[in-house]
């Protein structure tokens, strides 16, 4: 209920404490919900509007009611209670006033600025090259960096003394020599552990392509990164041929470099793949003449060919690992094959130093916006 200013019977000093106390905690109380603009004009006129405010009441109730014998005493209180009304209420409407200024906007100050960045130009490539792969077909997959030797070599056909198993080629985990070989765990030198995983959970046919990051122990420099992109591709179904693997890559390189440049394989060796190969394209800056005006074209060398993958047939002992899972060699076959993103992109934007890539100097991402 609103608190209502009570007519007095008894004018006694100690009366009139009593109804004084009652007024100033309904004051209290009332001063509590005062937030907006508006409540304050009704708090302040409710006890101060000189025409029927509680101020004006008390006058009136309190002070002209009382007889002549009590006038002078009740005038005291009157006036000692008025004074306290008053700077309670002011006190109430200055802190509703600081509260609303700490929770409102200063619409004058200048705007956060939040600059939209740019993909940056190895992705945007990564992507272009998984989106060739998508339109004929081909599902995404992706794994672990931190992979176990057994993924990373064993089940690769990676011999027990391969030189990629040192520790002069691969970055292991520190404290792995209580582990057996097979558990002990490095960075991916490769993305071909993800198709071995792919293959434990997918049967055949499949056709997939898997991009991600590898590490290599190779100190930078203008052509070398301990970290770097490969994108990988495997297909496998039954009859899948030497001829698929070429017209799928041919046509992918016309995608990416253009309908007419040209492809090229010689053969070469990978421990997961037989036969294998290397593919050329013919060189999409100079197209293929090995010259640029009279200058020698220097990405390709002066020999007309870019290599660009490594491919080839997946090698028999491959399957053997992921027979369980419906790969029997004797049925099925497939290829594979991976490039190295960084190296297309420098190809691909022009660039001589591939540590541009990966120092973070906006003058250079910026060119990418
Ligand atoms: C290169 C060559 C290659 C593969 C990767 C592969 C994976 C499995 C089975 C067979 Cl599970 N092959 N991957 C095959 C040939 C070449 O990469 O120069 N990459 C940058």
């Amino acid at each position: 209920m609103a608190y209502t200013v009570p007519k007095l019977k008894d004018f006694s000093p100690e009366a009139v404490d009593k109804a004084a106390g009652e007024l100033l905690s309904a004051l209290g109380n009332e001063s509590v919900s005062v937030k907006s603009e508006a409540d304050k004009k009704t708090f302040r006129d409710r006890w101060l509007a000189r025409k029927d405010g509680i101020l004006t009441q008390i006058n009136d109730l309190w002070l002209k009611a009382a007889p002549k014998e009590a006038k002078r005493e009740v005038g005291q209180g009157v006036n000692k209670l008025k004074a306290e009304v008053e700077s309670k209420v002011e006190a109430a409407l200055a802190k509703s006033a600081a509260a609303e200024n700490e929770s409102s906007v200063d619409i004058s100050l200048p705007g956060i600025r939040r600059p939209i960045g740019a993909e940056h130009p190895i992705i945007r490539t990564q992507n272009e090259i998984v989106g060739v792969f998508k339109n004929l077909g081909y599902s995404v997959a992706e794994g672990p960096v931190i992979e176990t030797d057994y993924y990373n070599f064993e089940a690769l056909n990676f011999p027990p003394n391969h030189p990629a198993r040192d520790t002069q080629d691969s970055l292991f985990l520190a404290n792995q020599e209580s582990k057996p070989r097979r558990e002990q765990l490095l960075l991916r030198t490769h993305t071909s552990p993800v198709q071995i995983r792919t293959m434990e959970k997918l049967t055949p046919p499949l056709r997939i392509v898997i991009p991600g990051k590898v590490h290599r122990n190779d100190p930078p420099d203008a052509s070398h990164s301990p970290m770097f992109h490969q994108i990988e591709g495997l297909a496998v179904d039954t009859n899948i041929t030497f001829g698929d693997l070429k017209g799928t890559l041919d046509h992918a390189m016309k995608a990416l470099f253009g309908s007419n440049v040209k492809t090229s394989f010689r053969p070469s060796f990978f421990p997961f793949t037989e036969p294998s190969a290397e593919m050329f394209v013919s060189c999409f800056i100079c197209g293929g003449s090995g010259k640029r005006g009279a200058d020698p074209c220097r990405p390709c060398k002066q020999t007309g060919w870019i290599e660009i993958l490594g491919c080839g047939m997946v090698d028999p002992n491959v399957f053997e690992f992921v027979k369980h899972n419906g790969y029997d060699p004797e049925k099925i076959s497939g290829f594979a094959f991976g490039m190295g993103v960084d190296r297309i992109a420098m190809l691909k934007y022009g660039l001589d130093d591939l540590q541009l890539f990966f120092q973070g100097d906006v003058r250079f991402l910026q060119q990418f916006g």
